[in-house]
C-alpha cells in the first residue's frame, strides 16, 4: 500500500478519551474509530490486523478438526425462550422488534441456534462427535464499555460448539479445544494461562479462561510462577492420540491458576510461596463445559447405540477476535508505539523515503516495494523525515526499510527491527532476504 493514498489517519497526540495503552495506540495508529459507545469502525490497516488474527484461530479450528461455518447475527427471541435464558439474560442484550412487532435480538452468542440447528439435522449417535464454529460479530450491551476494542459493544468472536454422545466424548472435545487455543495463542505471538473459571450465564461446570497476563487487565488472577517457565504449548500432542492429549490437559490443569472468582485459598496455599504470583490478566478466551444443558431443554436428542433416545453432551469455545488486536498491543508496545508480532503484523514491512522526489532514492523505494508487493507500506508521502520515523515507530511494523539519497547512490540502505531497534546498513537483496526469512 501506498502511504500517500491510503486511509491510515495517524494521530500526533494522545486522544483524551483513551485510558490505556492499546486504546491510545489502537486510535494513534489509525487503526480504529469509534462509532458510538463501545462500537468501533475498523479502518484499513486495522482490518488486516483482525483478518491476520481471524485466519490464525480459523486454522487451528480447522487443524483440530472443527467445521466452519456462518451463523446471522440476529436471531428470534422465540429460539431464546426454549432454553429459557430470553429473560434471564437482562439487560446485556439488544432486543429489537421487526416491521411485523415479531421480536428479535442481536445475538450476543450461539448456543441456542446451533442446538436447533442440530436438532433439525442430526439423528443418530453416529453422526456424533461434531465440532462447529464461526466467526462472527456479536453485541452485548455491556454497562461500561470501556478499553477501546477490550471491552466493546459490538465485538468479533469465534465461537465454537461441540456436541457428543457421551462424557468421555465430550471431555475430550474439551481437551482438543484446549490444545487448539494453546496453538493458536502462541502463532498470535502471546502467552496465554488456562485458568479456572466460573462459567456465569453460559452456564454448565466446567470451564477455563485463557488469560494474557497485562498489569491493565480487568480480572485479578493467581498462578503458580511454574507457568512463565514451562512450556504451555503441547506442539507435539496429537488430536487423535487420547493418551497424549490427557498427558497434555493434566499437565495444564495440575498448577495452580484461578481467576478470583475460582481462586481457593486452601489449595492456594499449597502452592509454595515463592512460586505464588498474583497479577491482573486479559481475558482472551473461555471454553465451557456444561452437559446437556441446552440439547435437554431444547428437546434434542439422538438414538444411541441400543436404540434409547439420549440428549447430546455439549461444550461452548470462545475466543475475543476483536479484543486480541487490544489485548496483543498491551503485551507489545514501548514509549515510540505498537511492536507487532511478525503474525499479526498490518504490514511486514514499511518502506521510510527520506527525499521523496530525489531520482535514485524513489527508484531505490519504487524497487524495493515492487518486490516485496502487499506485504509493505511504502510511505511515499511529502514529509519530513522526522514524520515518516515516528510514524513508522507507532504503527509498528517489523522491519523499516529506510532509503535516503546518501544510501541510495551506492545501491544501499538500511534496515530496521522494530523490536530490537537494531539497524544494519545492507544491499535491497539481503535486506529482503531478511525481512522474508
Ligand atoms: N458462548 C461462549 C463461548 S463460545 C461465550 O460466549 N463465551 S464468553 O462469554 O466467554 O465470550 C468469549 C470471548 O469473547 C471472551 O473470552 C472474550 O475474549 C470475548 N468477549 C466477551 N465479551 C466481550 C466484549 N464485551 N468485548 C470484547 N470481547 C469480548
Amino acid at each position: 500500500m501506498r502511504l500517500s493514498r491510503s486511509l491510515i489517519p495517524t494521530l500526533k497526540e494522545n486522544p483524551a478519551e483513551a485510558q490505556i495503552a492499546s486504546h491510545r495506540l489502537m486510535l494513534r495508529a489509525g487503526l480504529i474509530r469509534q462509532q458510538a459507545a463501545g462500537i468501533y469502525a475498523w479502518l484499513p490497516a486495522g482490518q488486516r490486523v483482525l483478518r491476520n488474527i481471524a485466519q490464525i484461530v480459523r486454522e487451528e479450528q480447522d487443524r483440530a478438526g472443527a467445521q466452519e461455518m456462518l451463523m446471522p447475527t440476529i436471531q428470534s427471541a422465540e429460539l431464546w425462550r426454549e432454553s429459557r435464558r430470553y429473560d434471564a439474560y437482562g439487560p446485556e442484550m439488544l432486543r429489537i422488534a421487526d416491521r411485523h412487532d415479531r421480536e428479535l435480538l442481536y445475538g450476543p452468542t450461539n448456543e441456542e441456534m446451533i442446538t436447533a440447528i442440530m436438532r433439525e439435522n442430526v439423528q443418530s449417535y453416529r453422526d456424533l462427535p461434531q465440532i462447529l464454529y464461526h466467526i462472527q460479530w456479536k453485541f452485548r450491551d455491556e454497562m461500561r464499555p470501556r478499553f477501546g476494542v477490550l471491552r466493546g459493544r459490538e465485538f468479533l468472536m469465534k465461537d465454537g460448539y461441540s456436541f457428543d454422545f457421551n462424557y468421555e466424548g465430550a471431555v475430550t472435545s474439551y481437551r482438543r479445544m484446549m490444545l487448539a487455543y494453546m496453538r493458536t495463542f502462541r502463532r498470535l505471538g502471546v502467552r496465554a494461562i488456562p485458568m479456572r473459571a466460573d462459567t456465569g450465564p453460559i452456564g454448565g461446570d466446567l470451564s477455563h479462561e485463557f488469560h494474557i497476563l497485562a498489569s491493565t487487565g480487568e480480572s485479578a488472577v493467581f498462578y503458580d510462577a511454574a507457568f512463565e517457565a514451562i512450556d504451555l504449548r503441547g506442539e507435539q500432542v496429537s488430536y487423535d492420540d487420547s493418551a497424549e492429549l490427557d498427558a497434555f490437559f493434566a499437565h495444564m490443569t495440575t498448577l495452580y491458576a484461578a481467576t478470583d472468582e475460582k481462586h481457593d485459598t486452601e489449595a492456594w496455599k499449597a502452592v509454595p510461596e515463592l512460586r505464588r504470583r498474583e497479577g491482573r490478566g486479559i481475558e482472551v478466551g473461555q471454553i465451557f463445559y456444561f452437559g446437556s444443558k441446552y440439547t435437554k431443554a431444547m428437546g434434542f436428542s439422538v438414538v444411541g447405540p441400543d436404540g434409547a433416545r439420549i440428549h447430546p453432551e455439549m461444550g461452548s469455545y470462545g475466543i475475543g477476535v476483536s479484543r486480541l488486536a487490544g489485548a496483543i498491543i498491551e503485551a507489545n508496545h514501548d514509549s515510540a508505539g505498537i511492536i507487532w508480532p511478525a503474525a499479526v503484523a498490518p504490514f511486514r514491512v514499511a518502506i521510510v523515503n527520506l527525499r521523496q522526489g530525489d531520482a535514485e532514492t524513489d527508484a531505490l523505494c519504487e524497487l524495493a516495494y515492487a518486490k516485496i508487493g502487499d506485504s509493505a507500506l511504502y510511505d511515499d508521502r511529502h514529509e519530513r523525515a522526522g514524520m515518516k520515523f515516528a510514524d513508522a515507530d507507532l504503527m509498528g511494523h517489523p522491519w523499516q526499510l529506510i532509503v535516503g539519497p546518501r544510501g541510495a547512490a551506492r545501491g544501499r540502505l538500511e534496515l530496521k527491527e522494530r523490536c530490537s531497534n537494531e539497524r544494519l546498513e545492507l544491499a535491497l537483496e539481503d535486506a529482503l532476504t531478511k525481512v522474508m526469512a
